[in-house]
């Protein structure tokens, strides 16, 4: 490995490691390095007396506490990071001179934080809702940051309305109700009222709004932005990442179970995942257009409510990123990253898409009162790992110190120094797109069309994804209390699918719709989970035993399952090593601490005991399991018990009676993720 390669992948972790601290085995001091001498008592005036005013430790170890909370993100409050690297398959630079894009030997140091939109920091992760995709990438040109969600449409088209929309998202101002939901009045109300929402809406009430794991969920850039070459020539481009393991979902039941059973679920599975090894990569896609095919679709392509299908603008896959990393602390890193879609490196350049150029002024703006003043760029977790020298000086807690008399360009006594590089050097220059018009408030007619595709993402759902669109309509506007309301909404999407509002309408007790239906016979395949990678790699297993199990053959079968890269786990009715036929085993969960929605599939392997509560506690994790369209199996004494329950031979239910090669058959089914046709 060349000594440039390793200093690239290395050189954030390093940077880091410098500001790292490990209190473990140290003596206890103040923050001015004074040794304490008792933690315990505060300074009183006798052993009943009040406390004292010189007691300086008492008082620092209050007043850090007492402000140890920031404001939390105004949108994307609750998130989880992790650590990676970038590598680019080959050169890209026919299309974009950005550095990290050239040399497929070099990788890039990156830092990504997931979140969901709606909830505060302390809500549940498996709420229906986008799911923010930021990544930054430590580049040797400076910081580059992709803040893109896993839904590539938004809901408005014009960043002014973007108070408004997240006034409506957010809980209700007279009683903060309901938490990380959009099942209420105020956001359906201001869907109905801005129907520019519709295409967005389709993508949030279908199953990506709930993602198995972050691990199993695409990402996207969103908006349409620009790649620059050497040569000065310009390309549109959009940017996807692809997940390795395929894309997944919940179902809404089982999402709304685990929001109660494990609040925490989607951060744990990423924490996990790493901390094992089985590192989540993504692969990182680009739609391109010339500039002359700016006008050759039925759709603007600055118009951030649309996609270009990739049947049309296909995705070329450039490179990978892996996750390999776990954050060290939490508020230190993920808490105080901040991300901003104008972080950007030459060959990189924006669109005049109405919702980036407003996103361009937000995201700084709003790190000055979250992290307190202009100087959140020397925080560890956001300085670049290239050398930065300009003329800013002084703030809030500034830390660089910098030496000399001048701070201001142009200047003589510093030889004029920090000085700007021409562009032929690596200086930034924007890309110099002719611009003219008048000045007016309004929106182009380009963007005016609300339901092509919305209606075109209808059309290209399997039956169980459309059914399952139905079925988050008809919960969220069940939950909405005013009826004027549901009928406007259910009007709305009359636009995209009569049947479908129909269904909808019926169920929540509304007219059926008005509206005229769009005409758009067209379908994009790719938007169906169902074509998504099939791939079983770290599925979870709740095997389900008990003592006296024929612990021999189960051990064969756990070894088997890990070796086609499954995850195993034992749960029965105590923590004790369950003692069978062979070696003991390790259990993991017991009845109480586990529950069917924590997993991908259930093994049953029964008990020769047999008693009642504990197959009681069984019917329950099978039934739910079956229920939520989950693989079973059964190999050994379990088998009894699926027929009892008349699941034998139910699609996805897998037996040794049924299969010989039981193993391989149960990992099919766990790598079909689900089993629709039950
Ligand atoms: Fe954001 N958004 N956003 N957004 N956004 C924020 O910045 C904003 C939009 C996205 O993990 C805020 O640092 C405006 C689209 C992600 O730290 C804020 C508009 C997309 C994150 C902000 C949008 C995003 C944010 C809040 C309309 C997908 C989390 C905290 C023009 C492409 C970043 C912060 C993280 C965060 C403003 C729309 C993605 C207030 C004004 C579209 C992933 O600045």
């Amino acid at each position: 490995m060349s000594n440039q390669r390793q200093q690239d992948e290395n050189s954030k972790q390093k940077q880091l490691e410098q500001f790292s601290v490990s209190d473990e085995g140290k003596a206890l001091t103040t923050n001015q390095g004074l040794k304490v001498s008792e933690d315990e008592f505060s300074l009183k005036a006798g052993d009943r007396g009040p406390t004292l005013m010189e007691d300086f430790h008492f008082r620092e170890k209050m007043t850090h506490f007492d402000h140890e909370r920031i404001p939390e993100r105004v949108v994307h409050a609750r998130g989880f990071a992790a650590h990676g690297e970038f590598q680019v398959y080959e050169s890209m630079k026919n299309y974009t001179k950005a550095g990290f894009l050239q040399d497929p030997s070099v990788k890039t140091p990156v830092f990504v934080r997931f979140s969901t939109v709606g909830g505060s920091r302390g809500s549940a992760e498996t709420v229906r809702d986008a799911r923010g995709f930021s990544t930054k990438f430590y580049t040797q040109e400076g910081n580059y940051d992709l803040v893109g969600n896993n839904i590539p449409v938004f809901f408005i088209q014009d960043a002014i309305k973007f108070p408004d929309l997240v006034h409506a998202i957010k809980p209700e101002p007279h009683h903060e109700m309901p938490q990380a939901s959009t099942a209420h009045d105020t956001f359906w109300d201001f869907i109905a009222n801005n129907q520019e929402s519709a295409h967005m809406v389709m993508w949030a009430m279908s199953d990506r709004a709930i993602p198995r794991s972050l691990r199993m969920m695409e990402g996207f850039g969103v908006h349409t932005f620009r790649f620059v070459n050497e040569q000065g020539k310009s390309h549109f481009v959009k940017f996807h990442w692809k997940p390795v393991l395929g894309v997944h979902s919940l179902v809404w039941d089982e999402a709304q179970k685990i929001a109660g059973k494990d609040p925490d679920f989607h951060r744990r599975d990423l924490w996990e995942s790493i901390d094992q090894g089985n590192f989540p990569e993504y692969e990182l896609g680009v739609q391109l257009l010339t500039e002359d095919d700016e006008f050759k679709f039925d759709f603007d392509v600055l118009d951030p409510t649309k996609i270009w299908p990739e049947e049309e603008v296909p995705v070329k896959l450039i490179g990978k990123m892996t996750l390999n990393r776990n954050v060290d602390n939490v508020f230190a890193e993920t808490e105080q990253v901040a991300f901003h879609p104008g972080h950007v490196v030459p060959g990189i350049d924006f669109s005049n898409d109405p919702l980036l150029q407003g996103r361009l002024f937000s995201y700084t703006d709003t790190q000055l009162i979250r992290l307190g003043g202009p100087n959140f760029h020397e925080l560890p977790i956001n300085r670049p790992v290239c050398p930065f020298h300009n003329n800013q000086r002084d703030g809030y807690g500034r830390q660089t110190i910098n030496k000399g008399p001048v701070s201001y360009h142009r200047n003589s006594l510093a030889s004029n120094t920090p000085a700007p590089v021409p562009e032929a050097e690596g200086g930034y220059a924007h890309y110099q797109e002719k611009v003219e018009g008048r000045k007016v408030r309004s929106r182009s007619d380009s963007f005016k069309d609300h339901f092509s595709q919305a209606r075109l993402f209808w059309n290209s759902m399997s039956q169980p994804e459309k059914q399952h669109i139905i079925q988050a309509f008809s919960f969220e506007l069940g939950k909405v209390m005013n009826k004027d309301v549901r009928q406007q909404v259910v009007d709305m999407f009359g636009n995209v699918n009569t049947k479908m509002a129909s269904e909808i309408a019926d169920n929540i007790g509304a007219n059926p719709p008005q509206s005229e239906e769009s005409q758009v016979t067209k379908s994009s395949p790719a938007l169906s989970q169902l074509h998504t990678k099939m791939n079983p790699a770290t599925r979870k297993v709740g095997v389900i035993a008990e003592h006296g199990v024929d612990s021999k053959e189960l051990s064969m079968i756990l070894d088997k399952l890990k070796a086609e890269g499954l995850q195993p786990e034992i749960i029965s009715t105590k923590l004790s090593p369950l003692q069978g036929s062979g070696e003991s085993l390790e259990v993991k969960y017991t009845f109480q601490t586990a529950d069917s929605v924590m997993f991908d599939a259930i093994y049953f392997a029964g008990s020769k005991e047999n008693s009642e509560p504990f197959n009681e506690q069984v019917r329950y994790f099978i039934r739910e399991a079956f229920n939520h369209k989950k693989p079973i199996g059964a190999a050994q004494d379990g088998t009894h018990l699926l027929k009892e329950e008349k699941l034998k031979g139910q699609p996805g239910v897998i037996t040794n009676e049924d299969s010989k090669t039981f193993v391989e058959a149960f990992t099919q089914a766990i790598s079909q993720h689900r089993f629709w046709d039950r």
